[in-house]
């Protein structure tokens, strides 16, 4: 059932927050390798752990490296994700294929959520999820597959903007997975803290997050929580200034014939180059609030002791 500890490496610090049952918060790295620019990556990576930190719980950031999955990248370790040309994006199929050519990858959410599993983490912090593209009706990410097949509570900012929102939320509720609003009744779209669209739940505590997944679990299902933080206001693009730029960069990648998973780095990067950052910048602030909120999570969750569940 588990990875071999030849697949999968749990860095000391990490093993011991397990051990020692800390609160702990795993991280990806697609947004290192293939979501953000140089250097801004590796800033970002080492600022998501620090806000962690300095909630009080301990970051493991997962990736690829050299064909080891790596449960708590060392700082070396995100360097060098961060600046390897080759690097990989590794969701769930993918790993076999880095193990064996010994390749360095940055792992999406449901590559993460596959990894952070088999080290027995059960809060995942990231930007947005992936989802159903827009156009292109069978592009759906493995993100909601894993989703609906993994115990673990996925903190993010909505999917992303660029995604067809409406389909995205459907397939959530066909894979039986549970939309939670952090103080909010909207499905928020990333770079906008609103959508239209309704959550399943809101929730206003990080308790009230802890208390609900039991809930989930406690009756059988085996799919995750995903917990949906809106963008602070003062980082937020508001839709109408940002639609219109989504649909220029889902315009041009149809027009290159991308595919697969060429195709969301693609429109991260344009929309970054079209609107002259800002929605880099808005990607930037919201997964440090994320990570924020995630380790909130993560206390809340070890606080509320097992013995103390009434299944
Ligand atoms: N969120 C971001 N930047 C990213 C991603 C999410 O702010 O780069 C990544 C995540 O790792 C997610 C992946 O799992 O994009 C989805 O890719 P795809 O649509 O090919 O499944
Ligand atoms: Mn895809």
């Amino acid at each position: 059932m588990n990875m071999t500890k030849n697949y999968l490496r749990i860095t000391p610090r990490t093993r011991e927050a397990i051990q020692m049952g800390l609160p702990l918060v795993a991280l990806e790295s697609t947004v290192i390798t293939h979501g953000l620019p140089y250097p801004q990556n590796l800033r970002l990576a080492q600022d998501m752990e620090h806000e962690i930190e300095v909630a009080g719980a301990h970051p493991a950031t997962i990736g690829v490296v050299r064909g080891q999955v790596v449960v708590g990248l060392s700082s070396g370790d995100l360097n060098a994700l961060a600046t390897d040309p080759q690097v990989r994006k590794i969701s769930r199929r993918d790993f076999a294929a880095a193990i064996v050519q010994e390749a360095n990858g940055g792992t999406t959410v449901a590559g993460t959520m596959l990894a952070a599993r088999q080290a027995g983490i059960t809060v995942f912090a990231t930007g947005g999820i992936g989802g159903v593209h827009r156009g292109a009706p069978f592009d759906i990410s493995t993100d909601l597959q894993a989703l609906g097949d993994t115990p673990m509570i996925v903190v993010c900012a909505g999917a992303k903007a660029i995604l067809d929102l409406p389909a995205t939320l459907e397939y959530l509720e066909t894979m039986s997975v549970p939309v939670i609003g952090y103080a909010t009744d909207e499905f928020p779209a990333f770079y906008s803290r609103s959508s239209g669209l309704p959550v399943s739940q809101r929730l206003d505590t990080p308790e009230a997050i802890a208390a609900f997944a039991r809930a989930h679990w406690a009756l059988g299902n085996q799919s995750a929580v995903l917990v949906t933080n809106p963008i602070p206001r003062h980082a937020e693009i508001p839709r109408e200034q940002v639609e219109p730029i989504i649909v220029q960069a889902v315009r041009e990648a149809h027009e290159r014939g991308l595919r697969g998973q060429a195709v969301t780095p693609f429109l991260l990067q344009r929309l970054g180059e079209i609107s002259q950052r800002r929605t880099t910048e808005a990607n930037l602030t919201l997964l440090r609030h994320n990570a924020r909120l995630a380790a909130a999570i993560a206390i809340a969750w070890n606080n509320t002791a097992p013995s103390s569940r009434a299944i």
